[in-house]
This record gives C-alpha cells, sequence and structure tokens, in this order.
C-alpha cells in the first residue's frame, strides 16, 4: 500500500516522520486516530440542554427525527452553525476589540511604547466615521476614533454599525431589506446565544438570517476595525521581502517565535530584539544576535510590516519545535495547540503565554501589559537568550526555505494602479472586463492535518493562476502558498496564464496577493467595494466574477469569515464535508436561497478539483451576468491596461519585482 503523505510540504513531511520514528505525537497521528464523530460531523447532534445529546439520525431523519423537545433537523443544523458564526466572531472582535482599547490609551498617553505610525490611514479612517480631522492635532483626531469604534462593540438602542457604509449602497439596501445589518458586535453575538438556546429560535431561515447579520458584524465590524486599526498603529503594508518555511530559524542565534493572532507584542519584539544590550546579552551566551520568527496570523501580521519571516500555518506548530531550534515560543490567542507544550518538554524550548484570556498548563505564563509592552517584551527575549545554551544537537535542522514577497494593502494595490494621486482600479477592472483576468479568488483559511496539510491550498493556487484568475490570500492560505514558493512573483508568474501575467508584469503585482492575516479577510471586502465603485462591472458586491474559498477550514472562525462573504455577495467553498449536511433545507437556504437574496452563497465540497470547477463556473456565469466579454484562455481584447514604461519601472522597484 502507498504510504500516506501527511503534508504537501516536503519540509513538514521530514519532520513528520522524525516525530513517527521518536515517537512523537503530532495532530496528524491524532487525526489519523480520531476518526470525527459522524454525527456531529454533519450538524445531527444537539447538545443545547441537558435532555440530550441528542441524535437525530435514522432513515428519512430530516423529516421523521425529534430530539426530546421536538427539534427538527434543519432547527438543529441552523442552530449549530449559528453558534459557530458566533464563536468565531467573538474571537476576531474581541481582538479588534484590544487593538481599539489600546489606540485610545495611545491617544491617552498611557501606553508610551507605542504610537501612531500611519496619520494618513487615521485620517482615512476618520473620513469613514465623520469625525473631523484636518488641523487637529493627531491624538484627538485618534481618540475620536478609537471611541467611535468602541461603541461597535456595544451599541444598544438598533442602529447600525459604522463600517456597514463602506459597503456599495446596492448591498447594503440588500443587508436592510433582509434585516442583517448588524446593530453592534457584543448584541448580536449575546442574540444569537440566546436565540440557539432550549426553546428560543426553531426557524432554520430565521437563524441563519442571524448568522449572516453576526458574520457581518465580524466582516464589517470585528475584522475592519482590526486591519484599521493595527495600520494606524503600526503602518499600512507596503510590498516587503520575507522568508518562509522551518529554514527561516538560524542554528547561530537564539531563535524565538511569536504565535497567536495579536500583534501588539510581537511589534514590540520586532524593536526589542534588535536593542544593542540585546544583542550583547545574547553573544554572552554565545549567540550572534536574536532572531524573530512568526507563526500562524501573528507571523502575517510581523512579515507584511517588517519582512519577518514565518514558520508556516497552522500545521507547523508543532513541527516547528521538532527542529530542536526554537529556544522561545509566545502565544496569545486563537489557533494555538495545547500540544505544543508537550513536545516542548520533549525538546529544550520554552513555550510562554501571554495573553490574560488564554492560558495552557504547563506553559510559562508573562502576562503582556501594552502599558509596560518594552518592559514585558525585553523580559520574555532574555529568557529566550538564557534557554539558548540548552539547545541541544537533537531534532532536524531542516534548511528549506522560500522567498516571499508580501505586504499588499488594498492601499497599496490601489497605488500601484495608477500612484499616489491617481489610485484607482481601473486597470483591474479593464483587465477583467477584456477577460485577461478571469476573475479574481480569496484563498484563506486554515491548513488542516485532516487532509494533506498545504495540499489543497496548493493545487488551487497554481491551477487559479493558470485559468487567468488573480488570488487574493490570507492567513494560512498565504503561509501555504509562501512555504510551497508561491509568493515569489517569478515562480508564481511562469505558472500564470497568458492575461494574468500580462495583466500583473503591466500593474507590477505578482499573480499570489498576500494581504495578510485572517483578520485582514477584511481588505478583500474593501477591495470588492473599490471595484464595484470602480464602475465597469457589478455595481455592488454580488455579481462580481469573485469566489472565496478555504479549503482546508477547520475554526469556527473561518465559518464567520465564509458567511460574510456570502452576505456580502461572494459566492463562497470551503473544503471538507459540510457541517449543515444533515439538513437539506439548511443546505438549500445557504446555496439558493442566500444566492436570490445576497448574490452570495455557501458550499461544502471535499474534492478539490470540483472546488476548482465550482469556482471557474460561478466565475464565468458571472461574467455572462455583466454581459462581459467570454473569458477564453490566451485570448483577450486589445484594451491597453498599461501604463508607460517609466511608471512601471517606478513602481516595480518600489515593490522589488
Ligand atoms: Ni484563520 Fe484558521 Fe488560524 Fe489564522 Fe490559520 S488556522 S481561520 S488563518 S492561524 S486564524
Amino acid at each position: 500500500m502507498e504510504k500516506k503523505v501527511h503534508s504537501a510540504n516536503p519540509a513538514s513531511e521530514k519532520l513528520i516522520l522524525l516525530a513517527e520514528d521518536q515517537k512523537i505525537d503530532t495532530c496528524f497521528d491524532r487525526a489519523a486516530k480520531m476518526k470525527p464523530c459522524p454525527i456531529g460531523e454533519i450538524g445531527a447532534c444537539c447538545k443545547n440542554c441537558h435532555m440530550g445529546p441528542c441524535r437525530l439520525v435514522g432513515k428519512n431523519a430530516e423529516e421523521d427525527a425529534r430530539g426530546v423537545c421536538g427539534a427538527q433537523l434543519p432547527t438543529v443544523a441552523a442552530r449549530n452553525l449559528l453558534r459557530m458564526i458566533a464563536a468565531g466572531t467573538s474571537a476576531h472582535s474581541d481582538h479588534a476589540r484590544g487593538m481599539a482599547y489600546t489606540l485610545l490609551d495611545v491617544a491617552n498617553g498611557k501606553a508610551k511604547d507605542f504610537k501612531i505610525t500611519d496619520v494618513r490611514k487615521l485620517y482615512r479612517v476618520a473620513g469613514y466615521l465623520e469625525i473631523e480631522f484636518e488641523g487637529r492635532p493627531i491624538n484627538d483626531v485618534a481618540r475620536d476614533v478609537a471611541t467611535k469604534v468602541i461603541e461597535d462593540f456595544g451599541r444598544q438602542m438598533g442602529g447600525e454599525i459604522n463600517f456597514a457604509k463602506r459597503a456599495p449602497k446596492k448591498t447594503l439596501e440588500r443587508w436592510r431589506k433582509w434585516g442583517i445589518v448588524p446593530r453592534s458586535i457584543d448584541r448580536e453575538v449575546v442574540e444569537s446565544m440566546h436565540r440557539t438556546n432550549i426553546g428560543v429560535d426553531h426557524d432554520a431561515d430565521h437563524l441563519l438570517l442571524q448568522g449572516l447579520r453576526t458574520a457581518l458584524a465580524d466582516g464589517w465590524g470585528g475584522c475592519m476595525i482590526s486591519t484599521d486599526i493595527t495600520d494606524i498603529l503600526f503602518g499600512t503594508p507596503t510590498p516587503v521581502r520575507a522568508e518562509a518555511s522551518y529554514g527561516i530559524f538560524k542554528e547561530d542565534e537564539v531563535n524565538l517565535v511569536v504565535h497567536g493572532h495579536e500583534p501588539l507584542m510581537a511589534e514590540i519584539l520586532v524593536d526589542v530584539v534588535n536593542e544593542p544590550e540585546i544583542v550583547a546579552y545574547a553573544k554572552t551566551k554565545g549567540a550572534k544576535g536574536v532572531n524573530l520568527g512568526g507563526m500562524c496570523c501573528t507571523a502575517n501580521e510581523v512579515l507584511m510590516r517588517h519582512g519577518i519571516p514565518t514558520a508556516g500555518g497552522f500545521t507547523n506548530q508543532e513541527l516547528g519545535i521538532i527542529t530542536g531550534l526554537i529556544d522561545l515560543m509566545t502565544v496569545d490567542v486563537q489557533c494555538i495547540m495545547p500540544a505544543i507544550v508537550e513536545i516542548a518538554k520533549k525538546f529544550h524550548t520554552k513555550v510562554v503565554t501571554t495573553s490574560e484570556k488564554a492560558k495552557i498548563p504547563g506553559a510559562q505564563h508573562i502576562q503582556f501589559d501594552e502599558h509596560r509592552a518594552k518592559e514585558v517584551a525585553r523580559e520574555i527575549v532574555r529568557m529566550a537568550i538564557d534557554n539558548f545554551p540548552n539547545r541541544k544537537a537533537q531534532g532536524s535542522h531542516i534548511s528549506d526555505k522560500f522567498p516571499v514577497i508580501g505586504g499588499f494593502s488594498h492601499e497599496y494595490i490601489e497605488y500601484m494602479q495608477g500612484g499616489t494621486w491617481r489610485g484607482s482600479f481601473r486597470p483591474l477592472n479593464d483587465a477583467i472586463m477584456a477577460g485577461r483576468v478571469r476573475g479574481v479568488v480569496g484563498l484563506a483559511g486554515c491548513d488542516n492535518p485532516r487532509v494533506q496539510s498545504t495540499g489543497l491550498h496548493k493545487y488551487l493556487a497554481i491551477e487559479l493562476i493558470k485559468n487567468d484568475v488573480l488570488i487574493v490570500s490570507t492567513g494560512c492560505g498565504s503561509a501555504a502558498c509562501g512555504t510551497s514558493g508561491y509568493l515569489q512573483p517569478e515562480m508564481a508568474l511562469e505558472h500564470a496564464g497568458p492575461g494574468l501575467r500580462e495583466v500583473c508584469e503591466a500593474i507590477g503585482i505578482p499573480p499570489i496577493l498576500h494581504l495578510g492575516s485572517c483578520v485582514d479577510n477584511s481588505r478583500i471586502l474593501t477591495i470588492a467595494s473599490a471595484m464595484a465603485a470602480e464602475g465597469g462591472l457589478s455595481d455592488e458586491i454580488g455579481g462580481m466574477p469573485a469566489v472565496g474559498i478555504a479549503p482546508e477550514w477547520m475554526s469556527e472562525k473561518a465559518i464567520a469569515i465564509g458567511c460574510y462573504f456570502a452576505a456580502s455577495g461572494v459566492p463562497v467553498i470551503f473544503g471538507g464535508n459540510s457541517p449543515v449536511e444533515a439538513s437539506k433545507e439548511v443546505t438549500r437556504i445557504m446555496t439558493e436561497v442566500w444566492m436570490e437574496r445576497f448574490k452570495g452563497a455557501f458550499h461544502f465540497e471535499p474534492d478539490p478539483e470540483k472546488i476548482l470547477a465550482l469556482a471557474l463556473d460561478y466565475i464565468d456565469k458571472a461574467r455572462e451576468g455583466l454581459k462581459l466579454k467570454k473569458y477564453e484562455y490566451g485570448k483577450f481584447g486589445t484594451e491597453k491596461v498599461l501604463m508607460d514604461m517609466a511608471a512601471r519601472r517606478e513602481i516595480r522597484g518600489h515593490a522589488g519585482l
């Protein structure tokens, strides 16, 4: 029998085999041993009260099966999904709340180690919020911005979240028509938990509409607030060189890894690791310095702004430790496997939890506090340095790594298409209209040990760009592309179809644009809104030749993201089995009914080839709906999207392409 390949990343596979040899348990072993519960997996298990858990199974379950209270499958599957959306929304949004509080502290002079880095972005956001900024002190504007977005968490008496009006007018009108404009983030999460309590809301469609309202509070609330404030505090990303995969760890330096999601401490560490006293201290322990690396979405945050290298996404966290080269790993919140503590014990690695919200038995806890950020960061770096001499000649010092170009904020993509004053989405819209670019896909979400990890991302990334589809990627989608070498513009251009390649070379962008962390999926919403405003395509997000794909999703956050894209008008395709498969009615609502109402849909499809076919079909149908030129490989109109040579050279030089 052919041996199962666990990961599409050869470096990961080497580490998995090494772990097997040394009897080190990883998520890949656990995924093989722990089969998913077949009832819970398809959404047919209700455990919302203690008369159950009730299993709604059997022949004709949709019609016949009932829980003790009488709940039927559509209710149960819809409630389960709504709880996933609420959990995902709360995660992103709690992260955003921390960012908003930090901005307020900075404005009030209470977080002295942070500053407002991007005043232009502050003004842009102030503009969205209708806050006066001309001629006012920066801190006053920042205070007003922070205060106004903080209202979005707890507004009580109806109303709408502030950034809903950043959506195209027609999109917003659809939301209003169906009553899904979020009132406030916390309120939607609380109401979702209330409605799914025993004996409250039993109408699947009604529950799912609340799901969309909650998801919109995530996308146009939590995620967008987080992206914007992170840009204000730490700078809006511009193209930057970095590296990806395990080869980023250095033999002769202290390797400190930041893992999790919140960028606050990681940003401070970027400065602290290069302080002369720190470097001198590292030398006293025999290291040349301190090498900062990232994991998961914290990695994406600091890669986008500083070129800090990434060891990869979700499934790389245990494997990174097995290299034996990580002296200390800090973790804050989300997507952190508690198993890393067990693996770390087999090596010399120290795991340090830093969030007041998250502790792991066996890990050391050092509370991060933004009011004394540098002090805490220095304590952690010194701890990493002190651990360097304990490194053993153990583990597998893998040297594979790939160059990466990241840092594509929506502002920069706009700038690339016409410069500071003429920035627009005209060239991209024109290229889509002419059929050079067939459409756009957002490739996002987790990587997953239940499939050949990162393999689905890799397959889809290459096939899509071959088919002239521009990819915007985030989170572990970006990590999967980065650790495969696909975020090197030359490599991606080599695979891209002729139309896409021509456009990318003309504008000076690669075919796969790394947009940032998972909360930065909000940048895709902003890009889609800008494309609608630009004209020539759809005048709302719905109807665009655009699709969202999360082929290896596993997190509840991914479900919230999928739903906010669907509600915004984007057809979404997730890999793996459907968590609502038990109910045909719920599946119908999420595909057909949402398409009619919002021009978005949510599919689950485990077969990657079918995901590709479905995505291309959606794109082609959208092109047809917009009466655009039929896409034909290698054949496109003669419209020029090109700028003059000087402009091209300037932009490409800036991007380092
Ligand atoms: Ni988003 Fe998936 Fe986690 Fe980031 Fe990665 S697993 S849902 S991409 S690190 S949040």
